[in-house]
């Protein structure tokens, strides 16, 4: 049986987007599912379908995952309202 993956919530604003990187970097809020403290850092975005509309200074809530070896991938993320 497969385990399910956690998907972990947080916010922030974007900060810089490394296409050819493809990962995007924020200054984000705490994210209580890690215990982590609001910091800057970037994200892995294997899907950059997902940063479309997503630009620099854009306030944005994310959904991502830990991948096994440790990565932080960007599953979903939407301008805030
Ligand atoms: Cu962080």
């Amino acid at each position: 049986m497969l385990a399910a993956t956690q998907s972990h919530h947080g916010e922030g604003t974007v900060t810089a987007i490394d296409k050819p990187g493809k990962r995007i970097e924020f200054k984000h809020g705490p994210i209580k599912s890690l215990g982590w403290m609001g910091m800057k850092m970037f994200f892995d975005v294997d899907d950059m379908d997902l940063l479309e509309d997503i630009k620099v200074g854009d306030k944005v809530d994310f959904e991502f995952i830990k991948t096994k070896d440790g990565r932080f991938v960007i599953t979903d993320i939407e301008k805030q309202g």
